[in-house]
């Protein structure tokens, strides 16, 4: 029989071991260029972490670098003041003039010591999340040895994500962080944080109470849906405003920005389940509930004034919580049949001079984008928002039916992020075993997102240049535990952060599971959830 999926387990106190991992490096993702050296360097509980005294900056990295030694490896290296080399330490350097990307890091490792360098903490960070997994990939405690080598490292792409559906299944702060703080030791930096559909409005929006107060419960579906008086249970949950903060300023200390999405025009039944005045006035015979029921549903926003002044005034509190420069607003699988029916809209359709519902919806994005852009905010889309007219020109496409619209996008001089259903989609199971999580199929398994192509086919050069980065989706209809979510997470996640950070001509299948091993040493450590699936059924 298949071994179970990998329950964390704690982590064993072995005795130090020379790395064990064939890849000199050990690195995931794979650093862009790795020059071997002589030598070693003894990184112990008495190694220092030195950092100049004027930049805070390289102190945050330091203490942030301390505290993950010490989850792993039993001691927390001693941060120091001084400048220069120390004999012995990691000395971490912030210079605005290297002439490197802003994300980038050299990482030299010498005998005598250990620096890392970079123009921006984020480069810094980075740096340090290399020597860490350096530091950490004998899966030992206590002191350990280092070859010593010269890392120069940058991320190919600027948009590197994941986006987690909040709205199906819910998450508590303290999830949120953990998958946070797992994406911070991919190197990946947006997190997009799906916080209203039909199913649920998760987010305090205080203009409008009854978002939450009607919009982040629903009743459960089903027999499970009954307690054992055979009363209907409810499923709540959402985030105060001050949630949403902590865990914005818990993301930025990780180098992650959270853009977070607000639905429109689809999706949008559990809105209007709050405030009914939103939906289709004339088409609408009963008010509808949050939906217990996944699938695509027929509840739209109407297209009339009030909307957008209920619109706006959630994306003005939005911004006000969010620093993003990027604000989702969904626009997927917005099904036209409301609008359609409703004499009242085909009335605002003739007025407007459009020709048809698609047109408006690409009205009403244009009107939302441009109050985004008021607001000193870029609008980000599904690819739908690409029909029905001329999307504004600072609007970016998260391609997910296809590589039509990432062309598309790409043509019209849009910048696109990748995000394929199927392809990069975690919630697909990813085997075909007996203990395979609840997922949709077909599987889709790590060699696939490992192989994931960064530049669709019939994309020329210029327009590639236009794909700044992709990411992977995890929707959560099939996911009510954090457990599962984090089977589905890894190591897919870890395969995609490769795709996005490493450059593409070195991509390896073999060399990547090598350095799973470790990696999987340190998830058993961190008691993150992983699936082992990939080493059982590999298609
Ligand atoms: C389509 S992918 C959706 C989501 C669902 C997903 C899976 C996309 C932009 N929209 O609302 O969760 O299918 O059922």
């Amino acid at each position: 029989p298949a071994p179970a999926a990998q329950a964390p387990a704690p982590a064993a106190a072995k005795p130090a071991a020379q790395p064990r991992v064939a890849h000199p490096s050990a690195i995931l993702p794979r650093p862009a260029k790795f020059v071997p050296g002589q030598g070693a360097f003894v990184f112990g509980p008495d190694t220092a972490v030195v950092v100049v005294a004027d930049q805070p900056g390289a102190r945050r990295v330091g203490e942030f670098f301390a505290q993950r030694v010490q989850a792993l490896r039993g001691f927390a290296p001693k941060l120091q003041e001084g400048s220069g080399a120390v004999k012995g330490a990691v000395a971490l350097s912030l210079d605005p003039k290297l002439p490197i990307g802003e994300e980038a890091y050299v990482l030299d490792i010498g005998q005598d010591g250990a620096k890392i360098s970079a123009r921006s903490e984020a480069g810094l960070f980075y740096g340090a999340v290399s020597l860490w997994q350096l530091a950490t990939a004998d899966g030992a405690q206590g002191e350990t040895r280092i070859a010593a080598q010269r890392i120069e490292d940058a991320p190919a792409y600027r948009w590197r994500g994941l986006m987690l559906d909040v709205a199906r299944h819910f998450r508590s702060v303290d999830e949120v962080k953990a998958v946070l703080d797992q994406m911070a030791l991919l190197k990946l930096n947006s997190f997009h944080w799906h916080l209203t559909d039909d199913q649920g409005w998760r987010i305090e929006i205080k203009k409008f109470p009854r978002l939450t107060e009607v919009g982040s419960c629903r009743i459960r579906a089903g027999a499970n849906g009954r307690d054992a008086q055979g009363k209907p249970v409810q499923y709540c949950g959402y985030y105060t405003q001050e949630q949403i903060r902590d865990v914005v300023a818990y993301a930025a200390a990780r180098h992650i920005n959270v853009v977070p999405e607000i639905e429109m025009p689809g999706h949008a039944q559990a809105a209007i389940a709050s405030y009914p005045a939103l939906g289709v006035g004339d088409v609408l015979k009963q008010v509808p509930p949050v939906s217990p029921d996944w699938g695509v549903h027929t509840y739209l926003f109407n297209p009339q004034d009030e909307t957008f002044v209920f619109l706006t005034g959630v994306l003005d509190e939005v911004v006000g919580l969010f620093p993003s420069k990027y604000i989702h607003i969904g626009g997927d699988e917005a099904a036209k049949d409301q609008w359609k029916a409703s004499p009242m809209v085909q009335n605002k359709i003739k007025s407007l001079g459009l020709k048809d519902e698609a047109a408006l919806q690409s009205w009403f994005v244009g009107r939302i984008g441009a109050h985004l852009q008021q607001r000193g905010r870029v609008l980000v889309g599904w690819d739908e928002i690409l029909e029905g007219g001329k999307l504004p020109a600072d609007a970016t496409v998260m391609s997910w039916r296809g590589d039509a619209g990432a062309l598309q996008a790409a043509r019209d001089g849009h910048d696109v992020i990748l995000a394929p259903d199927r392809k990069l989609y975690l919630d697909y199971a990813q085997s075909e075993r007996d203990d395979e999580p609840s997922g949709r199929y077909p599987v889709a398994t790590l060699r696939a997102f490992y192989e994931f192509p960064m530049t669709p086919p019939g994309m020329d050069a210029e327009q590639a240049r236009r794909v700044i980065g992709a990411q992977g989706n995890l929707w959560t209809e099939h996911k009510r535990s954090f457990d599962q979510v984090q089977l589905a997470l890894h190591p897919r996640l870890d395969a995609l952060a490769e795709v996005v950070w490493s450059p593409a001509q070195g991509r390896d299948w073999n060399d990547f599971q090598r350095r799973l091993v470790p990696q999987f040493d340190r998830y058993r450590a961190l008691k993150v959830g992983f699936s082992d699936a990939a080493y059982a059924v590999e298609t």
